[in-house]
C-alpha cells in the first residue's frame, strides 16, 4: 500500500482539487493507496474541505494544532502512514501527480529506496519561468552540493520506503524534508524528471523564516556529516570570541582597578577559559551538555593550561633553533604557538574533557 502525505496549510482554493486528482490517479492505475492530509489548523478551512472525502475515500486528515512547520507536518504524515511506501507532494498543484507511478516504481522494483522529482535533470524543468524563484532553488542546490549529490534538494516531491523512515530520528527544522532523509538516512536515491508549475491559487509560505531555516537546516546537516571539521569551527569561533573576552577583561583590571597587566592576565585567562568552557559545552560539543560541570571544567582549565605551555614551548623552540626572534619573525613564532595549541585544546576537550569520561 501507498501512503499519500499532502501537507497544508491555507490551501483552501487547492485541496479539493488535489485529493481529487490523487483519488482518480490511484484508481486509473489500480494503486491500493491512503491519502493523508496533514493540515496546520489552517484559518481558511483547508481541513473541513478535506474532511468531506474522509467517508466515501481512503481519505484522513489530520490538524496539528500548535507549532506550525512543513517537515514537522510531513513528519506526522510518516507516523500516520500505514503503507510501505510513503509519497510526499505538495498540496498548490505544482507536482505533476501523473508522475506518482514513476516515482514509486523503482521503489516497489527494489532498485532504490527513494525518489526524489527533480527539476534539473533530463526532462525536468519549470512549466512557468520565473528567474527569482529558480535562483533561489539554484543557490539552495549549490549550497547543499557538500552534503549531497541531489540535483534538486529542495523538491518537496519524493517517495521513500517506510521501513527506512522508522529507523531514522529525524529533525523537524528543516523547510522541506527530502535533504534531512537524503543525507541521514543515507538510502538509494533515483531522481526523477519532473515539470515543476507555479501554483494558480493561493500564496506561497516560502518567506524570508522560510530561508533562514534551510540555512540554519544545512548549518546542522553540515555538522552531522562532517562532525569532526564543523566541530573544529565551532571551537575555533568559540576560541577567537574568548580571545575578546580576554582582552576585555585584561583592559578592565588594568585601566579601571590599575592591575599590573601580568596579573590582569591571570584573571583574564580565567574569565576566557571559563567563557569558552561555557559555549564548547553547550555548543560545539553534541554531547557537552551531559558533562558534569565541575570535573568537566577541571579537565578543560587543565587541558588549557598544558595548551598554554605548547604555545609556549612552540615558540621558544622556534625562537632558539630556527632563530625566529626578530621582528616581524617572532610573531610568526607566537602564531604556530597558536595554531598548535589550539590543535592539542581541541584534541584534549574532544577525547578527554567533552568524552565519556566526564558524564554525568
Ligand atoms: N502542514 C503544513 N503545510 C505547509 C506549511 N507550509 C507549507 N505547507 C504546504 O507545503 C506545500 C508547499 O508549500 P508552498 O507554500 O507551496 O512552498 P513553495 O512551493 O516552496 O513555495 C503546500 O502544500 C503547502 O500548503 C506548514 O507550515 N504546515
Ligand atoms: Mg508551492
Amino acid at each position: 500500500m501507498i501512503s499519500i502525505i499532502l501537507p497544508t496549510y491555507n490551501e483552501v482554493e487547492n485541496i479539493r482539487v488535489i485529493v481529487a486528482n490523487l483519488l482518480r490517479l490511484l484508481e486509473k492505475e489500480n494503486i491500493e493507496g491512503e491519502i493523508i492530509v496533514v493540515d496546520d489548523d489552517s484559518p481558511d478551512g483547508t481541513a473541513a474541505i478535506a474532511m468531506g472525502f474522509i467517508e466515501k475515500y481512503p481519505v484522513s486528515v489530520y490538524v496539528r494544532k500548535s507549532d506550525r512547520g512543513l517537515s514537522k507536518a510531513v513528519i506526522k504524515g510518516f507516523e500516520l502512514a500505514k503503507g510501505d511506501v510513503c509519497l510526499v507532494i505538495d498540496a498548490d498543484l505544482s507536482h505533476p501527480v501523473e508522475k506518482i507511478p514513476a516515482m514509486i516504481r523503482p521503489i516497489l522494483e527494489d532498485k532504490c529506496d527513494m525518489t526524489v522529482g527533480s527539476r534539473y535533470i533530463e526532462g525536468g524543468g519549470w512549466e512557468d519561468f520565473s528567474l527569482v524563484r529558480e535562483i533561489v532553488s539554484k543557490m539552495a542546490g549549490f549550497l547543499a552540493k557538500g552534503i549531497t549529490t541531489l540535483s534538486d534538494p529542495t523538491s518537496g516531491f519524493m517517495a521513500i520506503r517506510k521501513n527506512i523512515i522508522n529507523e531514522m530520528k529525524l529533525d523537524p527544522l528543516g523547510w522541506k524534508i527530502v535533504l534531512e532523509v537524503a543525507v541521514k538516512g543515507k538510502p538509494r536515491i533515483k531522481e526523477i524528471p519532473i515539470l515543476f508549475g507555479e501554483r494558480k491559487k493561493g500564496r506561497s509560505k516560502l518567506g524570508f523564516k522560510a530561508q533562514i531555516d534551510y540555512i540554519r537546516h544545512l548549518w546542522h546537516l553540515y555538522c552531522y556529516s562532517y562532525p569532526v571539521v564543523f566541530q573544529f569551527i565551532k571551537f575555533c569561533i568559540v576560541g577567537i570570541s574568548g580571545l575578546f573576552i580576554d582582552t576585555a577583561v585584561l583592559v578592565a583590571l588594568v585601566e579601571y582597578v590599575s592591575f599590573d597587566p601580568r596579573f590582569a592576565a591571570i584573571f583574564a585567562f580565567i574569565a576566557a577559559v571559563t567563557y569558552n568552557y561555557t559555549f564548547n559545552r553547550a555548543w560545539t560539543f553534541e554531547q557537552g551538555k551531559r558533562i558534569k560541570i565541575v570535573s568537566g571544567y577541571i579537565s578543560f582549565v587543565l587541558v588549557c593550561i598544558v595548551g598554554l605551555t605548547i604555545r609556549i614551548g612552540v615558540m621558544h623552540l622556534l625562537i632558539k633553533y630556527a632563530e625566529m626572534d626578530k621582528s616581524p619573525l617572532y610573531i610568526i613564532a607566537s602564531l604556530l604557538g597558536i595554531i598548535s595549541a589550539t590543535i592539542f585544546n581541541f584534541l584534549g576537550s574532544r577525547y578527554l574533557v567533552f568524552s565519556k569520561l566526564f558524564f554525568k
